[in-house]
């Protein structure tokens, strides 16, 4: 009894001991096992990629342009600076109004030309009299970009100021004098309204103009003049998330034309050397970018509702159509660009009610078009994945979540995608999105669908960037497949829509 009672304590010891062994060995096999396979590592990033503001603007989309001054009321489109401020007297102005059928028309922010190239100041500037200040507008104690901005706020829009270089009202324009004066304003603006998100400014300059009343030509070299990496670092330090727009960034570029369409092939990526505010021939270049750019600065499509960039009574029934705008919609978003639409009030200091009609059905194609996304239920695989890892699963881009995405090894640059939708149904569009935080890389991509036993071509595409709308021409399937046939680095993809 007394020597099996021994045995038994050792053989409990034992027992426990080995228990303990082997719970340890199992916690640190997992351990192991999660360092080697279960997290493998994601794709490096490939350079330049954007930063958080240009994340947080590629998600805007789209956003209104306002042109309102003097124009509006003399019917031109560049004042030539010697306007009357008395002029400048719309009778039930109301940027609640604005606010609202841009917020309805599914636009999230405006920007407003707080100075246009004839000078007059939307504000009563402290540093000049044509402004606001001197108009019959409420009695000269109206400021149209505060209230403005104070519509935004109401309405939940974004908020951006358009200060134009050119002046053809400064006496002192083409001299350094003015640049102090420019740079004044832009310092009074963005004290006062340092939650504006896009900084806008205009290249144009067509020479002669009022100046001071000496009416005539002035012309400055376009490259030196403004002296910009002063003004843009006096910007960032005011309102360091804002972005600058120009023709040549240094955040946001211009598309390189007024007409609602960026490349479809269209890279967010540019090198700043080779592009300047005005330099000539380059409007294909900030058209499509370029593949090996050395900064992100992605494009911009800034367009008009209406044939004029200001209201002339003359163009109320030239409103582009609800249609016109889809066109321009799917040229811009749907290229991965931003659309900045410019709906410019009339002389009551109103969007008209032609303007309205459009924009509300308008949007109203939109909704109709992006509603009802196939894809979510759709059975999607890919011939090839990161790591095996469910991390970089294809399920990633169905799973309305734009922070996880499906990649491949780092080796591979082509792959293949399978969307079964269950049963066959009328396709109008597929919509592509990279997962822009490491950077834009698929190059060339082509669509497939399942006719009988055989894949038929129906769209080839380069860029996808923020985000790729490709039109299917409501064919019939049940199974589409998606070829990407080149890409800078491992392709890696947050969404994957169908409508
Ligand atoms: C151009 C200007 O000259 C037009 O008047 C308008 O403001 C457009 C958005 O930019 O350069």
């Amino acid at each position: 009894m007394i020597i099996s009672h021994i045995n038994y304590q050792i053989y409990d010891m034992y027992f426990l001991l080995n228990i303990k062994t082997a719970f340890r060995l199992v916690i640190l096999s997992i351990a192991l096992c999660a360092c080697n396979l279960g997290d493998p590592e994601p794709p490096a990033a490939v350079f330049p990629v954007p930063g958080e503001a240009q994340l947080k603007w590629h998600n805007l989309e789209q956003y209104a342009f306002i042109h309102f001054t003097t124009n509006t009321f003399t019917n031109l489109e560049w004042g030539y600076g010697d306007e009357d401020p008395s002029i400048f007297n719309p009778s039930s102005l109301d940027t609640d109004q604005w606010a609202s059928v841009i917020h309805d028309a599914g636009l999230k922010g405006i920007i407003i030309t707080a100075k246009h190239h004839d000078g007059f100041c939307l504000w009563p500037s402290r540093y000049t009299e044509h402004t606001v200040k001197n108009s019959p507008y409420k009695n000269g104690d109206g400021d149209v970009v505060a209230e403005l901005a104070a519509s935004c706020k109401k309405f939940g829009l974004k908020f951006g100021i358009y200060l134009s270089p050119w002046d053809r009202n400064h006496k002192d324009y083409a001299s350094e004098v003015y640049i102090e004066y420019y740079r004044n304003q832009l310092r009074e603006l963005l004290e006062k309204y340092p939650e504006v998100f896009e900084v806008w400014f205009d290249g144009a300059n067509g020479g002669d103009g009022y100046y001071g009343g000496t009416r005539e030509t002035r012309r400055i070299d376009n490259r030196t003049y403004y002296d910009w990496p002063t003004t843009i670092n006096l910007v960032r330090q005011l309102t360091p998330d804002a972005l600058m727009f120009s023709d040549a960034g240094p955040d946001i570029r211009w598309c390189g034309n007024e007409r609602g369409f960026v490349g479809e092939t269209n890279w967010n990526l540019i090198s700043t050397d080779s592009i300047y505010p005005g330099k000539p021939g380059i409007v294909d270049l900030l058209n499509i970018g370029s593949e090996d750019g050395t900064h992100w600065i992605p494009a911009e499509v800034d367009v008009s509702i209406r044939p004029g960039w200001f209201y002339h009574p003359e163009e109320d029934d030239k409103v582009k159509s609800p249609e016109e705008l889809f066109n321009i919609y799917l040229s811009s978003v749907g290229r991965g660009s931003n659309l900045l639409l410019n709906i410019p009030p009339d002389k009551r200091g109103l969007i008209h009610e032609n303007d309205v009609k459009s924009l509300m059905d308008w949007k109203k194609m939109i909704d109709e078009a992006f509603s009802n996304n196939l894809a979510s239920t759709a059975n999607i695989t890919a011939n090839t994945t990161r790591a095996n890892s469910s991390k970089f699963s294809i399920r990633n881009v169905n799973d309305g979540d734009p922070s996880t995405y499906w990649s491949t090894n780092d080796n591979i640059l082509t792959a293949s995608i399978e969307i079964d939708l269950g049963e066959s149904q009328t396709l109008n569009y597929l919509m592509l999105q990279e997962y822009l935080p490491l950077g834009q890389r698929i190059k060339s991509w082509s669509v497939e669908y399942a006719k009988g036993d055989e894949w038929v071509k129906i769209a080839e595409a380069s860029t996808v960037g923020y985000k790729r709308i490709l039109p299917l021409d409501g064919i019939k399937a049940k199974t589409l497949r998606i070829k990407i046939q080149d890409s800078k680095a491992c392709p890696v993809l947050s969404s994957i829509q169908v409508y």
